[in-house]
This record gives structure tokens, sequence and C-alpha cells, in this order.
């Protein structure tokens, strides 16, 4: 057997991986983070395997439909919402966890308390489920704070205190993509061993990418900043134009956003007073990778981790991507008022 087919012995895991950090930064560090991030990956893989059976069992379709048999189906998101609820609660190591499918934070009981609270989206892009297009989960983790005993407002703060942050996207493979603070790291599952595989380490953004990836459907609606943008970028006095990417879940684009370069848009207009997305769920935690991954993540008006949320469910206008490509469009921020209906 040639050299290069002889397979490596030495393949780094998510758990390795993460395990070895942990180690790294000595006696601080108990080993509870990365218990938790097992928990997160093993509901991924959970949630994986559904999506890909999901023409098969009837998971399609809308909750509360009842099938053939009169049976109660459960819809896809409303699933991975159980699987990810009951997984952190049995983890012994969350306190809060705020899940985009349930209207109140869940205050886990004194058996089951740990220390971190986890923000989620359980199943983000549902509107590409029935298709079959990438989909995916997007957390954020917090510490409570000191003294705390867990409560909502260990969740209410801004995302720069956010530990670690992540999503898992399910395409043709599961590619988990992860920060503790430092960088960022990408994972691609191995079916077969069935365990995290490290693939993409130390992913960086392009400093300036060609591509832009906003819902341009919404364009009656967009203040002049973005048109002014848009314009800049597809009618360019020199070079050539961007590619247009959009592909409606955020967390394929952002993928995209990180491997490429470009920039990510969903801003508020004349109609989304405060944009789409959610703050905790998916603001936090894609401003946490970018900005790890040498990117910028703004509202326009600011850096998105310095927010401070006051409502568990909030949402906010997201610009995020390849340092240069945010700056141009910041630029046109500065020229014309944020909120300008002009
Ligand atoms: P969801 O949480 O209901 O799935 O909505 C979030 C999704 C994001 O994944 C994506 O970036 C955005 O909504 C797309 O919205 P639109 O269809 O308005 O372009
Ligand atoms: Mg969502």
């Amino acid at each position: 057997m040639a050299s290069e087919e002889v397979p490596s012995t030495n393949i780094i895991t998510l758990t390795r991986h993460v395990l070895s950090d942990q180690l790294r930064l000595g006696s601080a560090a108990t080993g509870d983070l990365s218990l938790l991030l097992t928990a997160i990956s093993f509901t991924s893989k959970f949630i994986a395997t559904n999506v890909r059976k999901a023409r098969l069992i009837n998971l399609v379709g809308l909750a509360g439909e009842t099938n053939v048999q009169g049976e109660e189906q459960k819809k896809l998101d409303v699933l991975s919402n159980d699987i990810m609820i009951n997984s952190l609660r049995a983890s012994g190591k969350t306190a809060v966890l705020v899940s985009e499918e349930l209207e109140e934070a869940i205050i886990i009981d004194d058996l089951h308390k740990g220390k971190y609270c986890v923000v989620f989206d359980p199943l983000d892009g549902s509107s590409n489920i029935d298709a079959g297009v990438n989909i995916g989960t997007i957390f954020g983790i917090y510490k409570i704070r000191d003294g705390s005993a867990g409560t909502i407002k260990d969740v209410l703060r801004p995302g720069s205190e956010m530990v670690a942050a992540g999503y898992i996207m399910y395409g043709s493979s599961a590619n988990l993509v992860l920060t503790t603070g430092e960088g960022v790291n990408g994972y691609t599952l191995d079916a077969a061993l069935g365990e995290y595989i490290l693939t993409h380490p130390n992913i960086q953004i392009p400093p300036r990418g060609k591509i832009y990836s906003f819902n341009e459907g919404n364009s009656m609606y967009f203040h002049p900043p973005v048109h002014n943008y848009l314009k800049s970028i597809k009618y360019p006095t020199r070079g050539a134009p961007y590619s247009a990417r959009y592909i409606g879940s955020m967390v394929a684009d952002v993928h995209r956003t990180l491997l490429y370069g470009g920039i990510f848009g969903y801003p508020d207009d004349k109609k989304s007073k405060t944009g789409k997305l959610r703050l905790l769920y998916e603001a936090f935690p894609m401003a946490f990778l970018t900005e790890q991954a040498g990117g910028i993540a703004t509202t326009g008006a600011g850096r998105i981790l310095d927010i401070l949320p006051t409502t568990i469910h909030e949402r906010c206008p997201v610009f995020l991507g390849s340092r240069d490509d945010v700056s141009d469009l910041l630029k046109f921020y500065k020229e014309v008022p944020t909120n300008s209906t002009a």
C-alpha cells in the first residue's frame, strides 16, 4: 500500500480537541464544558439522523397534523427541540435553556442543575426542510453569573459574554463549527465512526470575498444604506460585480461566508423594523464565530456582540462576513442615517 493510502491513526475528534483545550487551561477547567459540548454533539447526531430519514418516517409536515393511522405527527423542528431539551437537561451541566421553539425559558430543576445556560435554535431554516435543502442547529453558551442559581438574567447578557457558540449544518454530511473564544474549528461527522472529526482547523474568513447574500426580494423595503451598498457591488466602477448566493438557511449562508468570504445580511427594513433574525440564538452565536474567524458582525449601527438583550426572543439586524466587505457596507451607514426612509 502506498504511504499516502495508509489511514491516519491519529484522528482528532471533537471530544479530544475540546478536552485538550481544557487540559491546556489547567486547573481552572473542570471538564464541564467538554461534557456539555459532548451532549450537544450527541443531539446533533440524533437530529442529523432524523433529518436524513424525515421523508421516510413522515416527519415532514406541520405539527398537529395526523397521519393516516390517526397518530399525531411531530414536525421535525418540534422533534429536534425535544431531543435537545432532554439531552441538555440530562447532561447535568445546564441551568437555563432558551429555545426558539419555546416561548418561556426553561429553568432546570435542582437535581439536574449545572452552571451553563444554552440558547439555541434547534432546527433553523425551517422553510427549507421539505425541499431537502441544508438546515442547521445554532447554539450559544453562557456560564451562570457568580452566585446565581440560574435565572433568566443569566441569558439576558451581551453576546460578548458567551463562553462558546457554534452551529451544526445538516447537508450531504453534518458539519459542526465551534468557537470557545480561541478561534473557530470545523468538524465533519464520520457516519461510520459516529464521531465528529477535525476537518477545518482554525477557520479564517478571507479579508474580502466576491459573494453577497441578502434576500433581495425585500428590496422595496430596504433602507438607503443597504440599497446603496448593494448597488455599489452590483454596478462597480472598477472590477467585476459580486455574485449573489442566498440559500435562506442562515447556517448554510453563514457557513459559506466563513469559508469563501463575502457578506451575509438580514437588515432591518420598512416592514421588519428590527430585522428578522433572533438576537440570542441566531445573531449572537454567528457574530461570535464571525469575529473569532477574523470577520465583522454588525447591525449597521454597532457591534452585534455588544447588544444587551431585554427579552429572550428579540430580533436584530445582521450583517456579517469578510472584514473589508462589511467595512464597505458600514461606510454607507455613515453617509445616510440608519433608519432614514429617504
Ligand atoms: P426560522 O428560524 O423560522 O427558520 O427563520 C430563520 C431563517 C434563517 O435561517 C434565514 O437566514 C432567514 O430565516 C431567511 O429568511 P427569508 O426567508 O425571509 O429570507
Ligand atoms: Mg431560526
